[in-house]
């Protein structure tokens, strides 16, 4: 019997299909490797993971910076930051671009601290940007994820 199926299926190989048909399409169908992100090339490398639609962040009282090096967002999801401007009589905001702030994809509105304000975000495709106090652009930006 056991033969008899070795035989079967040595012939079916000869003719090019010995059950292996579908495994070649399982094979083909699996999507490919996502690949990985070599975006931490410039700026700060700072790198962090979506948790929720409401972002947090606040500026420094005492210095030119923000709370955190990263932020992260959900793809394709409309989201919030609560940006809590700390630095009295200083004005901030929070923008989101392009890394290098390229192209400007979100632009909150200058806030002068203290003062907290929230930020109504549109969903973005996912992918490494940065944020960035348009005021204090060099001195106060950060990674901004979208995965
Ligand atoms: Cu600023």
């Amino acid at each position: 019997m056991v033969k008899r199926l070795l035989v079967a299926c040595a012939v079916s190989v000869l003719l090019s299909a010995c059950g292996g048909g579908g495994k070649q399409n399982q094979a083909a169908s699996s999507p490919p490797a996502s690949a990985s992100p070599s975006a931490s090339a410039t700026g700060s490398g700072a790198t962090c993971s979506p948790n929720g639609t409401s972002l947090q962040i606040a500026s420094s009282p005492t210095a030119l910076a923000f709370s955190t090096k990263c932020l992260a967002a959900p793809a394709n999801t409309d989201f919030t930051i609560t940006f809590d401007n700390r630095s009295p009589g200083v004005p901030h905001d929070v923008s989101i671009a392009t890394s290098g702030q390229v192209d400007v994809l979100f632009e909150g509105e200058v806030v002068t601290g203290p003062k907290t304000t929230t930020y109504q975000v549109k969903g973005m495709a996912a992918g490494t940007y940065q944020f960035y106090c348009k005021v204090h652009p060099s001195q106060m930006n950060g990674t901004f994820v979208v995965a």
